[in-house]
């Protein structure tokens, strides 16, 4: 069996891999079993400087990477590149964080009692396809960093920048066994590292459905999860706001990365007052996005990842929407950035369309803003615009999110706690609070009595 690698801007093959299946899923998991006491006892000094290697090495060999995960994925070089400068951040972080998670010592009676925070052993990293490399380094780094090995299986749409991840690991002299990659079908190898006796954490990026599975599956062996789903999130725009600035923004809050983001803000909230000049103001920025072809410098937004994926794209929208961009005519997944005009009862603002469709919703006053915001399954991150302050942090609060941003759209830092609230998943990854979800709190109690 082989997995056909296709880049969705031109339907060509750009790789045969061959497939794995259960056994191959099961050496994986033996492999880095045997590799953990080796790598837990690395001291942190040394696994700090290969975790800083690795991100020196992803730095040298960015072009590269940044190429493969735009073919693969049909991203904008420009943005591809990016996003692998942020995977080198990762684990620079990651690697200046081995030795500042510290435990603590609490006065007790009779003795010393002291916590250590020690590392899980074998965890299975599972990622999807619309930031392959992102999302990985998100989950490597910190379980890396505190001495887990890892079997980290890709979106079969998407496994060739986690391969030469894998490969440039090796190449920083991190040792054979401690980071695996399986390619293969996520309800084969996927299920089977959720189920395996052997591993003992997952760390799952997919839909809210799938990640459902993955919780009930790690029941079984009382694995832990951490669940980073789907989204819904609101762009909420308040009359007094700056409207130039959050019209101008809006585009990319939902159009970059082809609208393929968990954090897209795809239902954009407007007080009714503002709502005209708004929509005026959004139609010319949203007119401003080039679409095209992925390698060259210039353009915004590729293709969507599938054929298949568009026509769930496309099922969203439904008669004639408020505006439709352009896009190529030619081979590839394309699909114009759209605008709907919507109540939050639609279909297109209850689902994760997780494509370059955005819904327009009037709202008449904070109260109601909140409301809406909140009326949806999904709680991952969401946008507040004005120029009220004590308004912004009001409404920053009363959101179910677990990400807010005021007059930014902005969800991910590598410093800062990235994770949803509801059915968006829990857990946390990046910045400190990464390192809980990879590491488990020992007790220790020493007398000192006799
Ligand atoms: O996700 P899946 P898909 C949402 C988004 C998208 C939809 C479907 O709305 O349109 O999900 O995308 C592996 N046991 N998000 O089908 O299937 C799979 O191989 C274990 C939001 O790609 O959830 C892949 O590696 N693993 C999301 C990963 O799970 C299984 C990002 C995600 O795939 C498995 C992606 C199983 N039974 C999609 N079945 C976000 N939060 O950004 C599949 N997998």
């Amino acid at each position: 069996m082989t997995v056909t690698v296709v880049n969705p801007a031109t339907e060509e093959t750009i790789a045969t891999l061959d497939e794995a299946g259960v056994e191959e899923a099961d050496a994986a998991v033996a492999r880095a079993k045997a590799a953990f006491p080796g790598w837990r006892d690395v001291t942190p000094r040394e696994r700090g400087r290969l975790l800083r290697r690795l991100a020196t090495l992803v730095e040298e060999n960015g072009e590269g990477l940044a190429r493969i995960e735009s073919q693969n994925v049909g991203k904008p070089i420009a943005g591809a590149r990016g996003e692998v400068a942020m995977v080198a951040d990762v684990f620079h972080f990651y690697a200046g964080a081995v030795d500042k998670k510290h435990g603590e010592t609490i006065p007790v009676a009779g003795g010393v009692d002291m916590t250590f925070r020690e590392p899980l052993g074998v965890v299975g990293l599972i990622v999807p396809w619309n930031f392959p490399l992102n999302i990985s380094s998100w989950k490597l780094g910190p379980a890396l960093a505190c001495g887990n090995t890892v079997v980290l299986k890709p979106a079969e749409l998407t496994p060739l920048s986690a391969l030469e991840l894998a490969r440039l690991a090796l190449e920083a002299g991190i040792p054979e066994g401690v980071i695996n990659v399986v390619v293969g079908k996520g309800r084969i190898v996927g299920q089977r590292l959720v189920e395996h006796p052997d591993v003992a954490k997952i760390g799952f990026t997919g839909s809210t459905e799938v990640g459902r599975g993955v919780m009930k599956g790690a029941a079984e062996t009382i694995k832990r999860v951490t669940l980073e789903l789907g989204g819904k999130s609101a762009n909420i725009v308040f009359a007094d706001a700056d409207l130039d600035q959050a019209a101008g923004a809006a585009p990319y809050a939902v159009f970059d990365n082809a609208g393929q983001d968990c954090c897209a803000r795809s239902r954009i909230l407007v007080e009714h007052s503002a709502y005209d000049r708004f929509a005026e103001l959004l139609i010319e920025a949203t007119r401003g996005v080039t679409v095209g072809d992925p390698t060259d410098e210039h353009t915004d937004m590729g293709p969507l990842i599938s054929r298949q994926h568009r026509e769930t794209v496309a099922s969203f929208v439904e008669g004639e929407p408020l505006f439709r961009g352009d896009a190529p005519d030619s081979k590839g997944f394309w699909y114009p950035c759209t605008l709907v005009e919507a109540t939050n009862d639609d279909r297109v603002a209850r689902e994760e369309v997780f494509g370059p469709v955005a819904a327009l919703i009037p709202f008449a006053d904070e109260d109601e803003a909140i409301r809406i915001a909140n009326d949806t399954p999904y709680g991952l991150s969401g946008s507040i615009w004005t120029s009220n302050g004590a308004r912004a942090l009001r409404v920053a609060r009363a959101l179910d999110t677990g990400v807010v941003s005021i007059n930014s759209n902005s969800s991910v830092r590598v410093a800062t706690p990235f994770g949803g609230f509801k059915q968006s998943g829990f857990g946390r990854e990046l910045g400190m609070h990464g390192l809980d979800g990879y590491s488990e709190v020992k007790n220790v109690f020493y007398s000192t009595e006799g």
